[in-house]
């Protein structure tokens, strides 16, 4: 039988795009049911993710939420490419690199800039929050420092081969890298600028843009 795959979420959420992102590189269609802004926070949706954030999964009957739920769900289900390294300690890294994301590139600096720069104004009519982007700025370069060290020469945040801490990392530095924030926190850091270009040739970026996915919502 074929697996319908549904991903919740308004359109513009990095981490919705992780979750799509990961649907392309396994070559698996999915429809997109797009939430209009303030939905995410009554029912249905309340139902589907208690706390009111995005990106929820429907696969079949299964509801599923927590963006590194679904991610390491889809490997299991979805084996091939694989996106999780066999080998034990570049695993360890790529859950590492993703606890980096969730509570340091997230959690106050995507999450603060990010908002303020684009999502506030684009979705909400709000002026940025200078002050709060300031204040942002001492954890951004921590991250992007530790970052573009984790990369180092690699292709890849975790080896040459692409996985889940690339994808989860990926959608929040294509905001950042809109804002004017982004020169200061790539300078002598360019191996970071590289590998977003990398990640965004590739399709599974390619076809999650905000705009893009803004007309997959509406298909949806
Ligand atoms: N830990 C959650 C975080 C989800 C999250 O905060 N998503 C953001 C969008 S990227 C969201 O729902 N923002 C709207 C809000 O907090 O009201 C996950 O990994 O899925």
């Amino acid at each position: 039988m074929m697996s319908s795959f549904i991903v919740y979420t308004i359109p513009g959420s990095p981490a919705a795009r992780a979750v799509m992102a990961a649907l392309v590189e396994k070559g698996a269609a999915f429809r997109v049911a797009g939430l209009t802004p303030g939905a995410h926070k009554i029912e249905p949706h309340l139902s589907r993710h208690p706390f009111g954030k995005m990106p929820v999964l429907e696969h079949d009957d299964f509801i599923l939420y927590e963006t590194q739920a679904i991610l390491r769900y889809l490997e299991r289900i979805l084996p091939f490419p694989p996106l999780i390294p066999a080998e034990a300690s570049e695993a360890a890294r790529m859950d590492q690199v993703m606890g980096i994301s969730d509570w340091y590139l997230f959690q106050g600096v995507n999450g603060v800039i990010g908002f303020h720069r684009i999502v506030g104004p684009r979705l909400m009519g709000l002026t940025p929050d200078e002050a709060a982007i300031s204040a942002a700025m001492p954890l951004a370069h921590a991250v992007f420092a530790e970052l573009s060290r984790l990369l180092g020469i690699k292709d890849h945040l975790v080896s040459q081969q692409l996985s889940l801490a690339d994808l989860m990392v990926a959608p929040h530095m294509d905001f950042l890298a809109q804002t004017p924030e982004w020169t200061a926190l790539t300078r002598d850091r360019s191996n970071l600028v590289d590998w977003l270009g990398r990640m965004n040739e590739r399709k599974c970026l390619r076809l999650t843009t905000w705009d893009a996915f803004a007309q997959l919502a509406k298909a949806g």
